[in-house]
């Protein structure tokens, strides 16, 4: 995405650029990595940790659609209560493609190659309609108070050297550049720098695919681990990641591969795990 295609997604800015949410009082806070379309997984690790829609959030770290089969399905998980997620470039994409109206179909099939995001096409128009609506709503970066300070997410990065607070007060005044590296950053994986974002206790990342497993550079964790690769190749080295926000390094080499294929990988905090259980009740699948 060039800086000038970029423009056309000014009209298109979320009413919200930072969700800002306050702890969790009565559940777990989860989150998982770049979804493309691969909702059967997410669903086969939410049931393997005993997600409960009642109590329990859901964070997601933007890319939900494209490459994977199930993209269609985003409106509706999107419209589940417990789900918070950001908004990553596949999305803005398809908000950049519709900035101005109907796309003409070569830009359209141009895009949507490019991003293997084909399956739009197959979308009914208010459908299409419907997704786009929830999509303009996808902050850009969240954060949320949790017990052990507040912890973050964003798809791309955070500018090198930019605090958490700066860089949010950016996303709110719409500032280029630091949105398109928001959305589409990597600059922090490719050199390996590992200097972290201050005034935040954690923050999230995902767009870049990691094989063997999240990647800690400092405060900042990458768990782009390549669900839609586990999903369609069945490789060993990429597996959806699922943790609990304020899981530990500890837990973290701890984890364990689970599921079909073992094509998911859980971070649970040792300490946390159980105790909301008697809280929670019976566990309601988020999906029959
Ligand atoms: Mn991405």
């Amino acid at each position: 995405m060039n800086q000038a295609t970029f423009l056309a997604t000014l009209a298109g800015r979320p009413p919200t650029a930072v969700l800002r949410l306050p702890a969790n009082q009565v559940g777990r806070d989860f989150v998982i990595g770049d979804i493309h379309g691969a909702f059967d997984v997410v669903y086969e690790a939410l049931a393997l940790v005993e997600f409960d829609p009642r109590t329990d959030r859901l964070f997601c770290v933007g890319d939900l659609v494209d490459r994977g089969p199930q993209s269609d399905h985003c409106r509706e998980f999107l419209a589940q209560d417990c789900v918070h997620a950001i908004r990553g470039n596949h999305e803005q994409v398809l908000l950049n493609l519709h900035a101005h109206g109907k796309p003409s179909r070569d830009a359209l099939l141009a895009a949507l190659s490019r991003y293997e995001g084909e399956w739009w096409l197959e979308l009914a128009l208010p459908d299409r309609e419907a997704l786009l609506s929830a999509l303009r709503c996808l902050p850009v970066a969240i954060e949320v108070e949790t017990e052990t300070g507040l912890i973050a997410m964003v798809h791309g990065d955070v500018p090198s050297g930019m605090s958490w607070p700066d860089f949010c007060a950016d996303l709110e005044v719409g500032r280029l550049s630091t949105v398109i590296t928001a959305l589409e950053g990597r600059d922090r994986l490719k050199t390996q720098d590992c200097s972290g974002v201050a005034g935040v206790k954690r923050l999230f990342v995902g767009h870049t695919t990691v094989a063997g497993g999240p990647r800690v550079l400092g405060n900042v964790w990458a768990i782009d681990t390549g669900a839609v690769l586990a999903q369609k190749r069945g490789s060993p080295a990429y597996a959806a990641t699922l943790l609990e926000l304020t899981a530990t390094e500890a837990d973290l080499q701890n984890s364990r591969l689970s599921g079909t294929g073992r094509r998911t990988r859980l971070v649970e905090r040792t300490a946390s795990t159980h105790l909301h259980q008697e809280q929670r009740g019976p566990v309601i699948a988020m999906r029959a």
